[in-house]
């Protein structure tokens, strides 16, 4: 693995730096890449997005979030680096670089990370792929200073990016060095509250109400360990809206008193696809590997093509029995 120093040496010595992330980027994709977009823009380097996505409305208010429109999705001849942030393998960059003739810096959290890079800096004690930012953009020289509206932007990017990736400083991956950061974020007036309300109090009304319709069909199996919610497309039609994100539908699954494992199985256009979270050891990575999909322990998800909803359900459940026994 190279160092934080080469990746400093390399972006300095470049003049045009193109910055991308994991395709569906979510906060810590787009917090990190758009932090450092706007900081080497702030010391002076030609650097740009590129992004096969449409960065999520509830990210809008981040700095240059409008630049992740889905437009630029190859680097341009004159690129001499292009720096992915928050991903794990090739496969999933949100850029097509199978032409790109310079080099790919690689800079993640992930501990399943194929070292696709020229340079690779995978640091999996990062609770957020941001504290890896915060700390090259430090060693770059950029001062973490108070009363710049430059750097609050980009304070309020890394922020986002911790908020997301801690469950708002829940899960176990939080360390001492994520407070410290974000201790230093709020010194330069980062504000919490309003990065809080645009990421979460900001949902539809048809949202909640599709939370309601899930919840309403939730079921407890295995001695109440494990909760089940299905989402049939016809909820998106009744609502008029894309079911979209549900991350935040399964986290009630994970509330309940006795609940260990947490499935939500939603119908797609081409069968089911499933999420599985976890409150402790349970390793839900492992039943998500046997059925094709992949994750973390805490949190998986697998796509279950040409399955329907009662026969992915039959599926999951018949693995999460063999896990639980
Ligand atoms: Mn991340």
């Amino acid at each position: 693995m190279n160092s934080l120093q080469d990746i400093c040496k390399l972006i300095l010595d470049s003049n045009k730096i193109g910055i991308t992330y994991h395709v569906s980027p979510d906060g810590d994709a787009v917090g990190s890449a758009l932090a450092l977009l706007n900081g080497l823009r702030y010391l002076n380097k030609n650097a740009y997005l590129i992004s096969k996505d449409i960065i999520s409305d509830n990210l809008q208010f981040l700095k240059s979030a409008n630049e992740g429109n889905g437009l630029v999705t190859t680097p341009s001849q004159d690129t001499d680096i292009v720096v992915v942030v928050d991903c794990g393998n090739f496969e999933r960059i949100s850029a097509d670089l199978m032409n790109f003739k310079g080099t790919i810096i690689n800079i993640d959290h992930h501990i399943s990370n194929d070292k696709y890079g020229k340079l690779n800096y995978v640091d999996t004690n990062a609770a957020a792929t941001a504290e890896i930012i915060y700390e090259l953009l430090e060693k770059l020289n950029l001062k973490f200073e108070i009363d710049n509206e430059d750097i609050y932007e980009i304070g309020t990017c890394l922020y986002t990016s911790l908020v997301t990736d801690t469950g708002g400083f829940r899960h176990s991956n939080v360390t001492s060095r994520t407070h410290k950061i974000a201790s230093k974020l709020k010194e330069i007036q980062v504000n919490n509250t309003f990065i809080y309300q645009n990421l979460f109090d900001n949902k539809s009304f048809e949202k909640i109400r599709l939370i309601g319709k899930s919840i309403n069909n939730m079921e407890l199996l295995f001695d109440r360990k494990v909760s089940l919610i299905k989402i049939p497309k016809s909820y998106g039609e009744e609502l008029g809206i894309e079911i979209g994100d549900t991350s935040d539908v399964i986290s009630f699954g994970l509330q309940i008193k006795g609940v260990e494992v947490a499935v939500l199985i939603k119908e797609t256009d081409n069968g089911a696809k499933a999420s599985l979270r976890s409150k402790n050891d349970f390793d839900v990575r492992k039943i998500a590997e046997k059925l094709g999909g992949g994750g973390h322990i805490k949190a998986a998800g697998i796509t279950l093509n040409g399955m329907s909803l009662e026969e992915a359900k039959n599926k999951i459940l018949e693995e999460i029995e063999k896990e639980l026994l």
